[in-house]
């Protein structure tokens, strides 16, 4: 566990909080986990933004800090989130998979959004005695660390990008690429899942601004600071998954699929619904998969669930009807009278013991983004399916900060290429058993070697090194 002797501040977009039946209970993601023990160590407090934060208690049972709630404004909401977070940096930071939308008023408030954070952080900082860690989550908030620096000098701060950073000719299309690089510039320490997106963030600083040096993972500014860039790859908690994969509620919805499923080989596909995912040329290789082989029509179900995302967003509402068209199109020509559908498709969130019960399920776990930062159901699949023992196939997005770890183990795929797609899942049925289950655990103990504690520990451990110029 961190040696962190100061208290934690994390700034995210959102608290790490939500509201049931029950009450307010934290959120069940991988980073909530992680935090929990250390923050239980040092204390400390989230700041985050809440739709109702009016109604955020201080604290929730499970989650030893203070929840800080910054509210917006809907016109906030809009140019922060909806805008520049999301129609601007998130297609742009994964290659242009969408067209991004440069809109100045956006970027403004953005600006402003970040300022609040800032300021609500200065005011954390206040209340405590010795200056806190400031660790500062994602592409919604690359102004904060120098807004911070500028308010609390002697803050360690961090930063850590969840999603790609792109290749320099990319990233020097947005009109505010100095204004971003300045504010991730003025952490300690910034993180990428992996030393491409590392690489080619110092690429990026060094194209654009004259006089920075670089010397291994320390970067040298022309004022004289120095700071740090690193790859940690993010995780999931291993031991948490591995458990769930054999818990009673697992096995019995699992028992259900298999008789759901009986005789059919399952391919499995989990995933917000969003279009950096690669839904869409999934299904098309499903398409030309059916078409080519009237047989698997009756032998193989695709089921796909997909949480519903951003749908504030127009190209997440496109989004939406094209794969319901696809799923409504590739039924209709396949299913054969009297037999099943060929896809099964949902569009919710599942509770996390139906999700390990299809992660136990899939003969074939289907994971093509056309890019994403790291993709972490990937790693829960071969977690839950080497926890049951399983010999599951992975077939893994080259695009994805996943396949650098898993290597050949999975089953490589250029989801853009949808034709050869369809025949990797045709030849993900052929490999034979033995090796289909080495593969996986293989892949399962990559995951529990690094796993989402180890992740939060070299982050912390590197914003200290970052800030003592180690
Ligand atoms: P995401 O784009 O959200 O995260 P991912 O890493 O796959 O992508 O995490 C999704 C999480 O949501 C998983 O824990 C998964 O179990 C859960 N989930 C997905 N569909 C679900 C469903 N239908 N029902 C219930 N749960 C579902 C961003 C980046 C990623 C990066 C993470 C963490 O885009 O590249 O891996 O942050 O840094």
């Amino acid at each position: 566990m961190s040696e962190l002797t100061r208290p934690l501040v994390v700034v995210a977009n959102r608290l790490p909080v939500s509201r049931g039946p029950s009450g307010w209970t934290p959120s069940s993601g991988g980073l909530v986990t992680a935090m929990r023990p250390v923050i239980e160590q040092v204390g400390g407090a989230w700041i985050g933004w809440d739709d109702d934060p009016d109604g955020v208690p201080q604290r929730v049972d499970g989650l030893a800090c203070d929840l800080l709630p910054i509210d917006l404004s809907r016109a906030q909401v809009r140019g922060y989130y909806h805008g520049l977070s999301n129609r601007t940096l998130w297609p742009l930071f994964h290659d242009l998979v969408a067209q991004p939308v440069i809109e100045r008023r956006w970027w403004h408030t953005y600006e402003e959004v970040n300022r609040r954070f800032a300021d609500r952080v200065a005011q954390a900082a206040a209340d405590s005695d010795t200056p806190p860690m400031v660790w500062v989550q994602d592409y919604h908030l690359t102004l904060l660390p120098a807004m911070i620096r500028g308010l609390v000098p002697d803050a360690p701060i961090g930063f850590f990008l969840h999603i790609p950073f792109p290749p320099p000719e990319l990233f020097a299309r947005l009109p505010w690429r100095d204004q971003v690089l300045q504010g991730m510039l003025a952490a300690d320490s910034v993180g990428f899942h992996t030393p491409q997106y590392r690489d080619n963030f110092v690429r990026s600083v060094q194209r654009l601004f004259n006089g920075v040096t670089v010397l291994g993972d320390q970067l040298n500014l022309p004022d004289g600071r120095q700071m740090r860039a690193v790859a940690h790859p993010i995780s999931i908690d291993a031991a948490e998954f591995a458990q769930l994969a054999t818990s009673d509620d697992t096995e019995s919805e699992l028992a259900e699929l298999r008789a759901q499923f009986k005789d059919r080989k399952v391919f499995l596909g989990v995933d917000r619904l969003d279009y950096t995912k690669g839904i869409r040329h999934r299904l098309q290789s499903i398409e030309l998969l059916l078409e080519r082989n009237p047989k698997l029509r009756r032998e193989v179900a695709f089921v796909q669930i997909a949480v519903p995302s951003r749908d504030d967003v127009q190209e997440y509402r496109d989004l939406r009807t094209e794969v319901e068209t696809e799923v409504g199109r590739i039924n209709g020509r396949f299913t054969e009278p009297g037999h099943d559908v060929p896809v099964h498709y949902l569009y919710r969130g599942v509770p996390r013991e139906s999700l390990a019960a299809y992660y136990r399920l899939a003969d074939v776990m289907c994971v093509t983004p056309l890019k994403d930062g790291m993709n972490l159901v990937a790693k829960e699949f071969v977690t839950v399916q080497a926890a049951g023992d399983g010999a599951g196939v992975l077939l893994l997005s080259e695009f994805c900060g996943t396949s650098i770890e898993f290597g050949d183990d999975a089953v490589r795929t250029n989801p853009f290429d949808v034709e050869s797609q369809s025949y990797l899942m045709e030849s993900a049925l052929e490999l034979e058993e033995d090796d289909r289950r080495a593969r996986v655990a293989r892949m399962a103990e990559v995951v529990r070697e690094g796993d989402v504690y180890n992740w939060v520990d070299q982050e912390l451990a590197g914003i200290e090194r970052g800030r003592s110029g180690l």
